[in-house]
């Protein structure tokens, strides 16, 4: 089991540059001051959370939402700005060729501009230094019938084969599930063991995404968590928060005791060990909230529960469960849970040069001030929705 020093200063947590972005739901994209115009703002924005929490040193990109005309001075204008390019998420599902699924419709032209898209992301992955291609597909189908399931299942293993044979040796293909939505009969990857048998049949630099607003309510994540793990097939998390559905909320938001369990089980598999790679990334929208201190909260929310986890003591767990002593084991679980770990995290950030209460030396720095000043005129970045 990792120490709590080391598993904190391990976590490392990746912010998605679409969270500083415009967003909303399919009623009404609401504007915010200050929000980023291009990909260039939305880096210095992550780079706001990493310098006050220590904790988020990398940005995800969406492409074509994050397109630039040269990555590479993207990624150097993340380095100035103390932060790395993390990864390339591929947006298949914006496109109105896509009305009936991108990788997996029934058009083969559909499929190639699919496939070809995936293959540009890791041209772009291949400049920025990424590691990681996430794939999520909306692909699925609305009416029983309306396309054959399995003929989509090969659709969908041709396009990933030739995606798995472009990637470099260090790079690797996330492929996340999602229950439903858009797609409300059949989604083409809609839980981990759909996703984990592409995964195996790819080979092993293709990894499993567990996004934790994805799963049908009342779903035990942690238990899938401990799988993947032990299979080695955890590749990342997109960590966001539901009360229903996909809500994208600010992750622990709605079940902080959820959020603990997941960690817990990370720990216990080791995941927490840089080596086990596993990425932890946030995939939010913050809509009504302001969106740099929603992803503060959000990091501190993350590290929270992982120091919780960290604080579980293993002997006394394991001393309880060899006794059969039900109540003694769920004991141990529930007093980290039950500690307040917030000295700790405050101690933890005074060791490493940062202020005690980021949200605090964020709201003190001026930073919103300015760039609501200075963002002025242009088109802020959104969803488009
Ligand atoms: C999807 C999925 C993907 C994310 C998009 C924005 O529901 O979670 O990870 O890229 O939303
Ligand atoms: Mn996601």
């Amino acid at each position: 089991m990792t120490d709590f020093t080391t598993g904190l200063t391990d976590l490392a947590i990746e912010t998605p540059s679409w969270a500083y972005a415009n967003s909303g739901t399919r009623f009404k994209v609401f504007t915010q001051r200050g929000v980023p115009r291009d990909p260039f703002e939305k880096v210095a924005d992550a780079a706001q959370v990493h310098a006050f929490t220590g904790a988020a040193p990398t940005v995800a990109l969406h492409i074509p939402w994050d397109r630039v005309s040269d990555y590479s001075v993207l990624a150097a204008y993340a380095a100035e700005h103390g932060v790395r390019l993390g990864a390339i998420n591929a947006n298949v599902f914006q496109d109105d060729d896509y009305l009936l699924g991108s990788v997996t419709n029934p058009d083969p032209r559909v499929r190639r501009k699919a496939t070809d898209h995936l293959l540009e992301c890791v041209d772009i992955m291949d400049v920025t230094g990424s590691r990681d291609l996430k794939l999520w597909f909306s692909d699925g189908t609305n009416y029983p019938g309306q396309d054959d399931l399995r003929a989509r299942q090969d659709r969908l293993s041709e396009a990933m084969t030739e995606v798995y044979a472009r990637l470099g040796d260090d790079q690797r293909v996330l492929l996340e599930y999602k229950l439903f939505e858009p797609a409300f009969y059949t989604t083409d990857v809609p839980d981990w063991g759909t996703s984990f048998l592409h995964c195996v049949a790819l080979g092993p630099k293709a990894m499993v995404c567990v996004d934790t607003g994805h799963h049908a309510p009342g779903t035990n994540i942690e238990f899938i968590v401990a799988m993947l793990l032990r299979a080695g097939r955890l590749g990342a998390f997109d960590f966001n928060s539901r009360f229903y559905a996909d809500d994208d909320l600010m992750v622990g938001a709605a079940d902080p005791f959820q959020l603990f369990r997941i960690m817990y089980e990370v720990v216990r598999g080791g995941g927490l060990d840089p080596a086990a790679g596993v990425a932890f990334m946030l995939d939010q929208c913050h809509n009504i909230e302001p969106k740099i201190q929603g992803q503060i909260r959000s990091v501190m929310n993350v590290q929270e529960a992982t120091a919780k986890a960290l604080l579980v003591d293993a002997e006394a767990l394991r001393a309880a469960q060899d006794e059969g002593d039900v109540l003694a084991a769920n004991a141990v679980l529930m007093d980290a849970y039950d500690t307040d770990v917030r000295p700790r995290l405050a101690a933890w950030r005074e060791q490493r040069g940062l202020e005690p209460d980021p949200i605090a030396a964020y709201k003190g720095s001026g930073y919103f001030d300015k760039i609501a000043a200075e963002r002025v005129g242009g088109a802020q970045a959104g969803w488009g929705a």
